[in-house]
């Protein structure tokens, strides 16, 4: 099926990936020799910090040095409307009519999680012979998180004027940044924010990797010679060691994390709602404590 049309055979993979249909496991499988690939680059900040503006001259850029690319467009926050997908999709024009194959998705992460599932979409994109794919989501909080186990290379996009609130989230975003680009440096405050991140990268632990700080103006297409450069730099320096390593880290992390959901589903269909209900009339009756309860539904 995938072999004959690819491009429709995909489309439909990420459908049923997004869908959680049990017959993207199977065609997971069947594929899953011809994956693996790509280089993954998140992208994640603030909404409305001009991620898609910015991913889109990135993939046009990369696209122009011969790289085959893929967007994935992950909204954790709001998967029940449309709206920011749809201005994803409108924005992202002229990436579309190069080729690039772009996906806005809205997923839940029914197959194990928002990483699992994102992971299994840029696998679907593999397969159309992306060797690149950017994903980008909105950094709020836990999706921080979630893009860093997926991304090989991490861009943490901040944009000036958001007030004092972002700056209490600095700290987690700078250490998950293997770069930091200002955003809309057309706007006043710019210089001082991206000196401001200058200093406080400074006052952090040294690792072997010193992420840059960028000013771009995503909009004018401004510093996205320079960002790409600074990927690929990053890049390179993951290549020439630790990207072994870390690949196999976040690895295991997912399949315990996927196994940890498996083991649970499969317990709770055993346990069933009767025993359920039993146990919790016996703790609301001081019957039984809580503790004890567990022990029992859990062996
Ligand atoms: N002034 C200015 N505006 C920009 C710049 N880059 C993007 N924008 C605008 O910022 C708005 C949001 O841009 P998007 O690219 O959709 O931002 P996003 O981070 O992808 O937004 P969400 O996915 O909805 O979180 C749009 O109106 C862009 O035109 C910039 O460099 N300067
Ligand atoms: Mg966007």
């Amino acid at each position: 099926m995938l072999e004959s049309q690819p491009q429709r055979g995909v489309a439909r993979l990420l459908s049923w990936i997004e869908d959680e249909d049990p017959r993207a496991v199977e065609a997971l499988q069947a594929t899953w020799s011809r994956t693996g690939n790509a280089y993954v680059i998140g992208v994640t900040g603030p909404p409305g910090g001009g991620k898609s503006t910015l991913v889109d001259c990135l993939a046009v850029h990369a696209a122009a040095q011969g790289h085959v690319l893929g967007v994935l467009a992950v909204d954790p926050t709001s998967p029940f409307t449309g709206g920011a997908v749809l201005g994803d999709r409108l924005r992202m024009n002229d990436a579309q009519k190069r080729g690039i194959f772009i996906r806005s998705v809205a997923t839940r992460g029914h197959l194990g999680g928002l990483t699992a599932t994102t992971r299994y979409l840029v696998n679907a994109l593999e397969l159309l012979g992306c060797d690149l794919v950017f994903v980008e989501t909105v950094g709020a909080g836990q999706g921080d998180v979630e893009v860093v186990r997926l991304a090989d290379t991490t861009v943490v996009v901040e944009v000036p004027g958001l007030g004092d609130e972002v700056q209490a989230q600095k700290a987690g975003i700078l250490e998950i940044g293997d770069l930091l680009l200002v955003n809309k440096s057309d706007r006043p405050g710019a210089d001082r924010l991206a000196q401001e991140l200058r200093s406080a990268l400074d006052l952090g632990e040294q690792h072997d990797w010193q992420p840059p700080v960028l000013q771009v103006t995503a909009i004018e297409q401004a510093g996205i010679a320079e960002t790409w450069e600074a990927i690929d730099a990053h890049r390179a320096h993951m290549e020439a060691g630790p990207l072994a390593a870390d690949r196999l880290v976040r690895q295991m992390h997912e399949l315990e994390q996927q196994l940890q959901q498996k083991l649970f589903r499969d317990r709770m269909v055993t346990i069933g709602d009767d025993a359920l209900r039993s146990s919790a009339q016996q703790v609301l009756a001081r019957k039984a404590d809580p503790f004890t309860a567990i022990e029992r539904l859990a062996n």
